[in-house]
């Protein structure tokens, strides 16, 4: 007889995830690190029971926003660089629809998470509940739905028992590096209550480790073959690098082979920017000596990149008609793409066996080193664009140097939306393997301070650096208080251009008239000025505004000193951004307007996108 244990569900789902393990540096760790939780009706009887049964295995930590709490879990996992996670649990209605960004924004980043919106009743004998939406014509229908195509699995538990495969095949998801992204069990407020006679076995500890797949034999050969008759070979570093730990092979290849590497936003810090081979940031927001690479290359090893128009220049960076590109890549979908040759495998052991399988063998020396001068060229650049200034009004490059000269480059720095993360892309010099976190998927508003914070709950003992725009700040700030609440410390660099100035730039660039992006041109009676020194105190956290790059940099220094969350507010001139390195970008322009403006940015678009490579 099968030895049972009689649990509601959401006991017999937290007790489950309390018993999830995995191995870090020969280390057993719970594979879940702890549950946001925001309670109400449909989660607070049921699963907040249940969490509070487990709460010294699996602590659960209380939020301020839906939005934000899954972003501080999506950001803990990219910080452990996916070997752990998260869950996040929901009300029903709102509460739960509050957590749909946050899904996609893991869906895009390829990163795990644990969804647990509450749902309405599945034995609906007291319909319509507090906060349930009434579909006319399909029964089965709750706001829940809207998860689905923001999740790599969704299901929906109307009885105790389905939780037992649902968690089977969550667990498969989450770990899985290929399949990798939110999950989401939507769990039925009645349900959660009922028990059920489940067999002890499913709360038995397992031990999950990091898949690695090693590549298929004929694709490795048509890889090396590919790259031994390569003259002009360029690695491009994603994401997956990071995810895989793959730095120190990527390194290897790129030195016995003399390829030089460009990194993408999520692969940034793949090598560190004082690497001489790393070109660093590629595409859009690229440095001169990584697109001029890109521009000539015959063979692009593209390495757990999903190759997104930022890389790619929206498919016109990429301009050797004759161009290969190998997909090393764990997901066949990624391998594929846009007619690549593919490589299916994790990135670390596909790189080592693309290092032994050259033999030695070394791209034409004149290329290198024409490599190795193009980054003497950017640094030059990007040495005058960040040198300090005594201007009222910095730009945000200038403030980036502020920062880096004050913090160094051992600090995790973290950004999402706004002008910053092509200033960061081009210009941040990147320490250590994730000490660059940026979320430019999805590149959410409001992600930065929540994610923040779920960084810092992975990286306790690192500074951790916020850069925010005013907008982003203003969407989203609210984990602050939970920041200070839970004693970790975030040091918030705080940039004020009094509006969204990025979409500004990109409406003038594509002829329109400064419209409803700056404070200044948004209809308005009373033309705001937020204090938000004053905000963030009021939050809990140590604030300042200061009045100039020098002042910025002394408390940059005194910040370190803090224990407590430190908001760091400059005012900076929202019309400059960095002109050198970069690419053009496909934002489609109006085909007809009575703006002569328009008609002349249209004309240029049409010549950019007439000479995009197919
Ligand atoms: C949730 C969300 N809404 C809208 C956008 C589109 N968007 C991208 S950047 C931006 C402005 C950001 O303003 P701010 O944070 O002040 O940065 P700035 O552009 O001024 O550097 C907007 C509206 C987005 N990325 N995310
Ligand atoms: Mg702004």
């Amino acid at each position: 007889m099968t030895k049972t244990v009689r649990l509601t569900m959401a006991q017999a789902l937290t007790r489950f995830l309390s018993r999830q393990v995995t191995e870090i540096d020969g280390k057993k760790v719970p594979i879940f690190g702890g549950v946001w939780a925001i309670f109400g009706h449909g989660n607070v009887a049921g699963v907040g029971e249940a969490l509070y049964q487990v709460r010294d295995e699996l602590p659960t930590f209380r939020a301020h926003n839906e939005q934000a709490m899954a972003h501080a879990a999506i950001a803990y996992a990219k910080a452990n660089f996916r070997r752990r996670f998260m869950a996040a649990t929901t009300s029903i209605g709102p509460g739960a629809l509050n957590m749909v960004t946050a899904a996609a924004l893991a869906h895009v980043n390829r990163l795990p998470v644990l969804l647990l919106p509450g749902d309405v009743f599945a034995n609906r004998l007291p319909d319509p509940v507090l906060q349930q939406v009434e579909d006319f014509s399909d029964g089965t229908a709750s706001v829940n739905d809207c998860f689905r195509p923001v999740s790599r699995y969704f299901d929906r538990i109307t009885r105790p028992e389905q939780i037992i495969p649902a968690l089977n095949r969550a667990m498969q998801v989450l770990t899985d590096p290929a399949e990798c992204g939110p999950v989401t069990l939507s769990l039925c407020q009645d349900v959660q209550a009922e028990a059920y006679d489940y067999p002890e076995s499913l709360f038995a500890e397992r031990v999950w480790t990091q898949r690695r797949l090693r590549p298929d034999r004929n694709e490795l050969e048509a890889a090396v073959a590919a790259l031994k008759g390569a003259k002009k070979p360029l690695v491009i570093a994603g994401g997956g690098v990071l995810y895989s730990q793959a730095s120190s092979e990527l390194a290897k290849l790129a030195q016995s082979a003399g390829i030089p590497v460009c990194e993408t936003q999520g692969g940034k810090s793949s090598l560190p920017d004082d690497h001489p081979l790393n070109m660093a940031a590629v595409g859009v927001t690229g440095t001169s000596a990584a697109n001029r690479l890109a521009e000539e290359a015959d063979v692009v090893l593209a390495v757990g990149t999903r190759l997104q128009d930022f890389t790619t220049g929206s498919w016109a960076l990429f301009k050797n008609a004759g161009r290969t590109i190998i997909g090393l890549n764990t997901q066949v979908f990624d391998a594929g793409k846009h007619w690549a040759l593919p490589l299916v495998a994790d990135a670390a052991e596909g790189l080592s066996e693309l290092t032994a399988a050259l033999k030695g063998w070394k791209a034409p020396a004149a290329w290198t080193d024409n490599a190795l001068k193009g980054k003497g060229d950017w640094q030059a650049a990007a040495a005058k664009v960040t040198a300090s200034t005594n201007a009222a009004y910095p730009s945000d490059a200038q403030v980036i140097g502020a920062v880096q000269r004050a913090m160094g480059s051992g600090v995790t720095l973290l950004h999402a939306a706004g002008g910053l993360p092509g200033e960061l892309h081009k210009l941040w010099q990147a320490g250590a393997p994730g000490s660059y976190h940026a979320e430019y998927g999805f590149s959410t508003m409001g992600y930065e301070i929540a994610g923040g914070l779920g960084v810092k709950m992975a990286k306790p003992g690192e500074e951790v650096v916020v850069m925010v725009g005013d907008g982003s700040y203003l969407m989203l700030n609210s984990e602050i208080a939970t920041s200070v609440m839970l004693g970790l410390k975030l040091t918030i660099v705080l940039l004020d251009n009094r509006g969204y100035g990025c979409i500004n730039r990109l409406q003038m660039a594509t002829g329109g008239a400064n419209f409803n992006n700056l404070l200044r041109d948004a209809r308005h009676e009373v033309m705001p000025d937020v204090d938000f020194a004053a905000h963030a105190t009021s939050l809990g956290a140590v604030a300042e505004k200061v009045a100039s790059i020098a002042e910025l940099e002394t408390a940059l220094a005194k910040a370190k000193g803090n224990d407590k969350t430190t908001v760091l507010v400059i005012d900076t001139d929202p019309l400059v951004s960095t002109d050198a390195g970069g690419h053009w970008w496909d934002v489609a322009v109006p085909e007809v307007s009575s703006r002569p403006q328009v008609n002349a940015a249209r004309k240029k678009y049409e010549e950019a996108v007439g000479s995009r490579q197919g």
